[in-house]
């Protein structure tokens, strides 16, 4: 979070309004006349930094950054039309073309107006952005709803923006249209690029309409914004027709169509889903907006359900396929995120599409807000992240305080201070990963070995059970009391199951909810020629000075290679050095692979 208030948040600011025409756009609208620079959707992520920006103010207030994010809403008020319409695009380049392309991102540009809105007042109380992107809600709102003119958004992100700002006013018109716009999907209704250009409906989930859907298709950032706003919905409305779309949706992405870092969208040709089961290393997507988009929709399928299973899955997400795409300087970014490389990818400062840098940065300066969540009366503490905050909780306030080194190892206390002596729960996560890697079929722990934990409340053990993957902690709190958790790590091997040929007779290693990949920065020729036998000890250490803190796996494993004098195989004992996958590519270009195979017949020596 301190890197993103200090290099990421930067980097943003620098290429929105320097090096890129973001704000000039909006800049030449006031003005009445110029060039639109750029690509149609370039609004959203100046929007996007602002979401960025909001959440990070509030751990790291910064008055300059606050004044400056403060000229960039008044040149946005500036360009907004007076019938509310706001999109420097076809502002400058015509307004009679608007609203005719679904898939020119206006309704999504719109989204992301609306969620910078809410935040940037949740923060500084200043509601100039939130009133600008209301005026633009209402305006689609009477547009499209109110006269029920079909469209279908090509590129989804409205839904969840409106049922942000449904919550945030309590105005039922933000539900209804959000609810409206799920509505369009699958009738026939799609008009535009996408539709022509793809010639499959499903690439923007509108083959059939979402209360029928049951496997997941195409663009995955799409898919995963709707199914966020459809959870959104659905907790709302207790749509029972939503809730068993996005149960089946989810069964087939965890079962079929997802890495073991918790990425998801393994084509670069559709930027999304493929076939099932089909989960190439070196060439998977895996998208960081879509890593994004997966946190997002897990944290949704919680509070629709209180389990914990998608904490579990959003956990593996955050920690690894997520923060992946985000360098440890702060100012380089992955795009796609592969599970190997040959050596030749690298981050990068920016990209043309640039949906991806203010992405990852408004998901990791909103961290805050994915460590509990509560019912009317009780807590529940999904992520284990050193932080204090008061909760209420049935009109009591509760002081939480958490301390740790998670996910460097195990060990979690969780102070409860509770203003007035209560009976509540405190449901504590059990990490699903203890006992396996992913509540999928793909995946399993080598032997079924499975990790212990203990949970004690002022030193005592707890007795209490464990519901839907917490362990509900049923009690009169006062003030002082203390939960201590102790989850035991140990080095998983990790196998796939068959379905995944990619992975056959290859392991990945785990440590708590951290997946480790090998980079031959540390381990020359091991991209190629690193093979792990079955009875290979490990050991895990904390090294301070590497990454500015991290742990390491080392163990001693064959390298084979072909000797260029004598055309022979040689094999030879190394100290093999696995770092977090995340922290890959951080010391320069270097190759890397995430999946390293058991038995030397499985090595490819090229
Ligand atoms: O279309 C907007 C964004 O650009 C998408 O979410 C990304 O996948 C990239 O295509
Ligand atoms: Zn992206």
């Amino acid at each position: 979070m301190e890197k993103v208030a200090n290099a990421t948040i930067d980097a943003c600011v620098t290429y929105t309004e320097d090096k890129t025409g973001r704000i000039r756009n909006f800049e030449k609208v006031a003005q009445g006349s110029g060039k639109h620079e750029g690509i149609y959707y370039d609004d959203s992520d100046v929007y996007k930094a602002i979401e960025a920006i909001a959440y990070s103010l509030k751990n790291y207030p910064d008055k300059e950054l606050e004044a400056n994010t403060d000229v960039w809403i008044d040149k946005i008020a500036a360009a907004q039309q007076p019938d509310g319409y706001l999109n420097t695009y076809y502002t400058l380049n015509g307004l009679q073309d608007r609203w005719k392309d679904m898939e020119r991102h206006e309704d999504y540009c719109a989204g992301h107006l609306i969620e910078a809105g809410i935040a940037y007042y949740n923060t500084t109380g200043k509601d100039k952005l939130l009133k600008v992107a209301t005026k633009f809600a209402d305006h689609i709102d009477n547009y499209f709803r109110v006269p029920n003119k079909p469209w279908v958004s090509g590129h989804e992100g409205i839904e969840l923006a409106l049922m942000k700002l449904y919550h945030h006013t309590n105005e039922k018109r933000y539900l209804q249209l959000a609810d409206w716009f799920v509505e369009q999907r699958g009738r026939g209704h799609g008009v535009g690029k996408i539709w022509d250009e793809w010639k499959d409906p499903d690439y923007a989930q509108d083959a059939i309409p979402v209360r029928d859907q049951r496997k997941i298709t195409g663009h995955a950032v799409r898919a995963m914004y709707l199914y966020t706003g459809v959870a959104d919905i659905a907790s709302e409305t207790k749509d029972a027709g939503y809730v068993k779309t996005m149960d089946a949706i989810w069964d087939d992405v965890v079962n079929k169509h997802y890495y073991i870092t918790g990425g998801i969208g393994a084509q670069g040709s559709n930027e999304g889903f493929g076939k099932p089961y089909d989960l190439p290393n070196e060439s998977a997507y895996c998208e960081t907006c879509a890593s994004v988009g997966m946190v997002f929709w897990n944290q949704r399928m919680n509070m629709l359900s209180a389990q914990a299973k998608y904490i579990d899955v959003l956990e593996r997400t955050l920690y690894n396929a997520a923060i992946d795409g985000i360098s440890l300087s702060g100012n380089r970014f992955f795009y796609g995120n592969p599970l190997a490389s040959d050596g030749n990818y690298e981050r990068s400062e920016w990209f043309g599409t640039a949906c991806c840098p203010s992405n990852i940065a408004r998901l990791v300066s909103s961290l805050g807000s994915y460590i509990y969540s509560r019912s009317a009366t009780d807590l529940y503490v999904n992520l284990f992240v050193g932080s204090e905050t008061t909760v209420d909780l049935n009109n009591n306030e509760v002081f939480v305080k958490q301390t740790g080194n998670y996910p460097w190892n195990g060990q979690v206390s969780i102070e409860v201070n509770p203003k007035k002596a209560k009976e509540f729960a405190v449901f504590v996560r059990i990490p699903g990963w203890l006992k396996e890697p992913v509540p999928s079929t793909l995946y399993h722990y080598k032997n079924n070995k499975t990790n212990n934990y203990t949970v004690t409340v002022n030193g005592k053990p707890v007795n209490a059970a464990v519901e839907d993957g917490y362990l509900k902690i049923d009690r009169k709190w006062k003030k002082g009391d203390k939960i201590d958790m102790l989850m035991n790590m140990e080095v998983q091997r990790i196998v796939s199951s068959d379905e995944l040929k990619q992975n056959q007779n290859r392991i990945a290693l785990q440590y708590g909810p951290l997946v480790y990949a090998v980079e031959d920065v540390d381990n020359p020729n091991a991209k190629n020629g690193l093979f792990i036998p079955e009875n290979t000890q490990f050991q895990v250490s904390f090294k301070p000075d590497l990454f500015g803190g991290a742990n390491v796996i080392q163990f001693k494993a064959p390298i084979v290679a072909i000797d260029q004098a004598s055309n022979q195989v040689l094999q030879q004992e190394k100290e093999i050095t696995a770092i977090p996958y995340f922290l890959w590519n951080n010391r320069g270009k270097s190759a890397m692979q995430v999946w390293i195979p058991e038995k030397l017949t499985s090595v490819r020596i090229d």
